[in-house]
């Protein structure tokens, strides 16, 4: 049975350990916090999504899979560790892909393969995570194998795509390659696709990037169809009946871990980048845009009292990373606005969360921020409740026509 290390118990390492685990291999699930480790090892997940507690449950039944504080010996080492972003230099800040590649090189013997989930940019394996690997004093391509195979799940419905999407391998040699390929062959249902470590690195920026540009290119369609007094909204849904054209949704700004960072993994070694750089700023200053519409609609009342539909980053999940409400929140506050939020997901956030009623009770202003579907289908009266004025400010095309009009 293959023997398989992964470093890193996040959303996408503790996911992937678990689907090999329930697929046939022996799977050591490590990371550096010990809260984390010990939490699995009662069998119990650290985080909630859908489908991860049967998963455990069932690879700790078959005892093929087990946390640990420590980097053993294997087979196979997976790093799936954050990458964060250095906002200093806007670059990728390679920290902890290196200290576990590190945590390997003590283990690392011949035949072994590495593969990097994290995602890097460019040229990361053939250059620094080989030569971390090689202070083993074995040689990558000969005694070692390196790859990369980034993750391609969307948070929220995680396991269902890790098991179906097409997935990008990318070995450092053809050897490698096959390695990778034919681990993930396991469980993974999609075509996987072969190429090198480089492009592999590559794709994965441009995919999120893509997304990223698209995005922008939405925000600012939306803020010319407000100056010309039109619905974007209306007019995105028809220029898509366009069988080559797909505009994205324009809204408060782009969260999350991924498509607000990735694009600036590509530009650190560019001269040539100014697209992509002008989309990420589009995306980073529409909180502004925002706020802008909510001072037009309080303008003149005394001390405005600004409610929050939504804090998450997107619809449906109670993920609050890099959100463009907390932009917004910090923005309205300096403003001298007195914020409530509601969003019946999150239940950890930097400010209060508060029920629909009391949100807003005594608001100027509801601000819709993230695409929650429950929030189409709340009655009028529960929406506007004991509201002081009401203004609705709809950023993400939310709340039926019927429950606003004719206040927007
Ligand atoms: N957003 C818009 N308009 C849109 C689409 C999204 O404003 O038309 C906003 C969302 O509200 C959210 C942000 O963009 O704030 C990102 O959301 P998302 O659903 O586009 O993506 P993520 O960050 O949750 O996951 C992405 C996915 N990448 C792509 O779709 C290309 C996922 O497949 C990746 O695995 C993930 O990044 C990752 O880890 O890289």
């Amino acid at each position: 049975m293959t023997k398989l290390c992964v470093l890193g118990m996040g959303y996408i390492g503790l996911p992937t350990a678990l689907l090999f685990a329930n697929n046939g291999i022996e799977v050591v699930g490590v990371d550096v916090n010990e809260k984390v480790v010990s939490t699995l090892q009662q069998g119990k997940m650290h985080f909630e999504e859908n489908g991860f507690q049967e998963l455990l449950d069932s690879a700790m039944e078959k005892e093929s899979f087990r946390a640990s504080a420590k980097v053993e010996e294997a087979d196979v080492f997976l790093v799936a560790v954050p990458t964060p972003f250095d906002t200093e230099f806007r670059m990728a800040d390679l920290k902890y892909v290196i200290s576990a590649c590190e945590m390997v090189v003590p283990h690392l013997k011949k035949g072994n393969l590495v593969i990097i989930e994290s995602t890097i940019p460019p040229k990361t394996c053939e250059k620094r995570v080989r030569k971390i690997l090689e202070l083993s004093g074995l040689k990558a391509s000969q005694d070692f194998y390196i790859s990369h195979c980034p993750e391609r799940a969307i948070p929220g419905n995680t396991l269902h795509e890790m098991v179906n999407n097409d997935r990008v391998i990318g070995g450092l040699d053809k050897k490698a390659t096959e390695l990778t390929r034919d681990l993930y062959s396991s469980f993974v249902k999609g075509n996987l696709y072969l190429t090198t470590s480089t492009t592999a690195e590559m794709i994965k920026l441009m995919e999120n990037t893509y997304r990223d540009v698209n995005i922008a290119l939405a925000n600012e369609l939306s803020m010319l169809a407000e100056d010309y007094g039109i619905n974007i909204w209306e007019a995105i849904e028809i220029a898509n009946k366009h069988p080559r054209v797909n505009i994205h949704k324009p809204g408060p700004g782009v969260g999350g871990h991924c498509i607000a960072i990735d694009p600036w993994f590509l530009t650190e070694n560019a001269n040539n980048s100014s697209l992509i750089t002008l989309a990420r700023n589009i995306n980073d200053s529409m909180p502004i845009h925002v706020l802008k519409k909510v001072k037009e609609m309080v303008n003149g009342i005394e001390c405005p009292v600004i409610t929050v539909f939504g804090v998450a980053y997107k619809g449906d999940i109670a993920d609050t990373r890099a959100t463009p409400a907390l932009k917004f929140i910090k923005l309205a506050e300096k403003e001298g606005f007195t914020i409530k939020i509601y969003d019946p997901f999150v239940k950890e956030f930097e400010y209060p969360i508060l029920s629909l009623e009391e949100a807003v009770e005594g608001s100027d202003c509801i601000v819709v921020l993230t695409d929650h579907s429950m929030f189409r289908n709340i009655p009028r009266e529960e929406f506007f409740g004991k509201m002081r004025n009401r203004n609705v400010v709809d950023t993400r095309n939310v709340i039926s026509k019927s429950i606003i009009h004719p206040y927007i």
